[in-house]
């Protein structure tokens, strides 16, 4: 620990208490906590992208990580070594409304093309705002003079602006994990303004895609320029750059991606392999195994690629007795109405379809609610022969990547959507517009009956994508970007890359 320090901030002051040079904060600390059967609890690491990536920078940078333990009401703050913990607390009531509320039934579908009807209430809204100051002060106690912070997703877009009131001699950068919408879905949010202003309290705004970013300057324009309540804003956008007032922010795309060369190495192994050959054994060894995995979101578009095949099996262009779906569905949101009404549905598509094209013993859609452990999600990625990834909009999808990053014996084939971040970068998957259910159709029939060369011509160019592309790139180009805008802050109006510079070239 540092001393303690002060920053003055036009009259207020904040307490610095730590002395970390790179903080991330995010919703989630990086931790799950877990209880042993005597009572003991204990706090498992959570294996996700984002703390595979940034690990060695915590270690090395003397890192902090700002975020909720996942626990109600909870003052847990648990060790990590190398890694300082700062837990932000949250009651039951503010899970509710900024968590379940704004978060995941305002900002979630408001920002997935309202696919579900957003909910607008002042009460979540205004818990949104209190849950994000609390983020921003503990933040303000965890980071060092001068410190690297990094603020990560829609849950806390509030934060950049009110953490640079607290600490205006920090560097500031966000990353939107999700899409950011166009113009005329935005503007329904009646807390427009104050969103655009918050992000714009960072030096960096990163998206998956330049479209996203596009949005956001169009808007950034648009809103944080005219005269509010509060006096007005001059705010001019040029390409890639918002100047608010003195302030220059850059905005640009940054596709996030996955620890590639990890899982390239694990799913060649012994073990994995022999997994694999098991897995297809017990589905009864068919010619064709499809395979979804998702959280069980409406976002997903699992719906959709069960109608696919329900309609495959009625026209017998996909045989029953050959074929086998598994979709392996993580819980998700479940005290969020839309997903306990989306769940029946599929279930009930699921049942209809087992109930109409399958035998006793042997159902056509096998079906598991429930997270499966790393290991066995790799295995069924290395066993199935058509990977369906049919979102009505996603920002990136890791899982596209995954599967690609799991095939080195370059057989297997990718459908996805056109609507996930991932299809700017995976041009040889079989690209399909999930809305247009006759064209899913054609591209699932036509992933399970490619031709051995041109599933392995496809492969390994997506392959080559996804390899030289892993999320250590994703992270040092954030972060040195970052680095950049506030080194080089007079001369920074030249922009970043708003057309990625990443994308896959056809072979
Ligand atoms: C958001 C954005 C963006 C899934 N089921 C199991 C399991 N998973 C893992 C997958 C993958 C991750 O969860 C899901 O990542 P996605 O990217 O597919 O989707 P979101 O959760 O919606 O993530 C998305 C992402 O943020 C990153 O920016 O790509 O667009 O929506 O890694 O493998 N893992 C295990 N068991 C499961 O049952 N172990």
């Amino acid at each position: 620990m540092a001393e303690s320090g002060h920053v003055a901030n036009g009259g207020t002051t904040a307490d610095i208490q730590g002395d970390a040079q790179f903080v991330v904060v995010a919703n989630r600390l990086p931790v799950d906590k877990t209880v042993q059967p005597d009572g003991t609890v204990q706090w498992k690491r959570s294996p996700g992208g984002l703390v595979t990536a940034l690990e060695p920078l915590l270690r090395t940078k003397t890192g902090a990580w700002v975020g909720w333990s996942g626990i109600a009401d909870s003052d847990d703050n648990p060790d990590i070594p190398g890694i300082e913990i700062f837990a932000v607390p949250l009651s039951t009531q503010e899970i509710a409304e900024y968590y379940e509320g704004f978060s995941n039934a305002t900002l979630w579908p408001l920002y997935h093309d309202v696919i579900v009807k957003p909910e607008y209430h002042r009460e979540w809204w205004n818990t949104y705002v209190t849950v994000n100051r609390r983020f921003a002060e503990a933040t303000a106690r965890a980071a060092g003079p001068g410190a690297t912070v990094w603020v990560q997703d829609y849950q806390l877009q509030l934060v950049p602006k009110m953490l640079r009131m607290l600490r205006p001699d920090l560097k500031i950068g966000f990353f939107l994990h999700i899409p950011f919408p166009p113009v005329e879905l935005f503007m329904q949010n009646p807390w427009r303004t104050e969103i655009v202003e918050g992000l714009l309290g960072a030096d960096l705004i990163g998206f998956h895609l330049p479209g996203g970013a596009q949005n956001f300057l169009y808007l950034a324009r648009r809103l944080a320029g005219q005269a509010t309540s509060k006096g007005t804003v001059g705010v001019r956008s040029r390409f890639g750059v918002v100047q608010v007032g003195f302030r220059t922010v850059r905005v640009g795309a940054f596709p996030i991606s996955i620890d590639s060369g990890e899982l390239d190495t694990k799913a060649r192994s012994r073990e994995i392999r022999k997994r694999a050959t098991e897995i297809r054994k017990e589905l009864g060894n068919p010619k064709t195994i499809m395979l979804g995995v998702d959280r069980l979101d409406y976002t997903k578009g699992i719906d959709v690629r069960l109608k696919a095949l329900s309609e495959l099996l009625a026209e017998k262009r996909v045989d029953p007795e050959q074929t086998v779906m598994v979709q392996l569905a993580t819980p998700s949101r479940e005290r969020v109405d839309s997903y306990v009404k989306m769940r029946a549905g599929i279930e009930q598509l699921v049942g209809n379809i087992n109930g109409t094209y399958g035998a006793v013993g042997q159902p056509v859609v096998q079906y598991l609610h429930r997270p499966v452990p790393r290991d066995e999600l790799i295995a069924f990625f290395v066993a199935a022969d058509v990977m369906l990834v049919t979102p009505m909009r996603d920002g990136m999808n890791l899982v596209a990547k995954e599967y690609v990053a799991c095939r080195s014996d370059l057989g297997g084939a990718l459908v996805l959507s056109e609507f996930t971040g991932a299809a700017a970068e995976l041009r040889n998957s079989y690209l399909c517009n999930p809305y247009d259910l006759d064209g899913v159709k054609d591209a699932i029939q036509a992933a399970a009956e490619q031709a051995p060369e041109e599933g392995r011509r496809r492969m390994r160019a997506l392959r080559r994508q996804v390899l030289t592309h892993d999320v250590a790139k994703w992270a040092d180009s954030f972060l040195s970007t970052l680095a950049s805008a506030t080194e080089t802050e007079t001369n920074a109006n030249r922009g970043v890359h708003l057309v990625g510079d990443q994308m896959d070239e056809d072979e």
